[in-house]
């Protein structure tokens, strides 16, 4: 049975308006950067729910919305998280990466070493529903799809929020599941350690490819 339809609130403006948004918008995005050195100072309360609804109205198979947002905020689960993250970044970059991957790491100085997962004030862990809570006749669809875009939308809104972000990727990630205490459905995705930049915090000066590169128009 088709879902009862209501109007759609499309905001209405002029072209120069929307081109001026459009731009605004670009710039903002292209403020965002990935942070690797962070703050202790807290995140003020309810930006981090409200972020987390902004990344839930994105698009998803059969509107199934197969995302789960972990946010451990408590100081020993985070520990737990970066001593289990350390031990696997240990052996990514000790043998499990190639040469290759090691070297196109290397202009962000990334290591095994990860202080930000004990630092920074809140950690979300995106977590991929394989199937709903009721169980594997729940399907679902287009589910890593479905959570890439809900998580480019919650990294867009907490940048927006003034906040800084670390798309943070332990491999394999299985051990999430497990210090979270988190049911056999529920597959880690990313780890986005959140809050304010450490005083000082410098990024790698990274270009972004242009128009040219990016786009083919037809
Ligand atoms: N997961 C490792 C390695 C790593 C991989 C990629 I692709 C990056 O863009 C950055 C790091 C780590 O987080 O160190």
């Amino acid at each position: 049975m088709p879902l009862p339809t209501i109007p759609f609130d499309v905001e209405s403006m002029s072209a120069d308006e929307s081109l001026r948004r459009a731009r605004e918008f670009h710039a903002h995005l292209h403020r965002r950067r990935t942070v690797r050195e962070f703050s202790d100072r807290p995140i003020p309360d309810g930006v981090l729910e409200e972020c987390l609804l902004a990344a839930g109205t994105a698009p998803s198979g059969a509107h199934k919305q197969p995302w789960r947002f972990i946010v451990v905020r408590d100081q020993t689960v985070k520990s737990q998280i970066r001593i289990a993250a350390e031990k696997e970044e240990h052996d990514n970059y000790d043998w499990r990466m190639s040469e290759a991957w090691k070297r196109d790491l290397e202009p962000l100085g990334t290591d095994e070493h990860k202080p930000f997962l004990d630092i920074a004030p809140a950690l979300i862990v995106v977590m991929a529903l394989k199937h709903g809570d009721a169980g594997p006749e729940a399907l679902h669809y287009y589910v890593h799809e479905s959570v890439g875009i809900a998580s480019g939308m919650l990294l867009a809104a907490l940048h927006t929020a003034g906040l800084a972000t670390l798309t943070h990727t332990p491999s394999p990630m299985n051990f999430l599941q497990k210090v979270l205490g988190r049911p056999p459905h529920e597959r880690p995705i990313l780890l986005i350690p959140v809050g304010y930049p450490a005083e000082h915090c410098q990024v790698p000066d990274l270009h972004r490819k242009s128009l040219g590169e990016i786009a083919v128009w037809m």
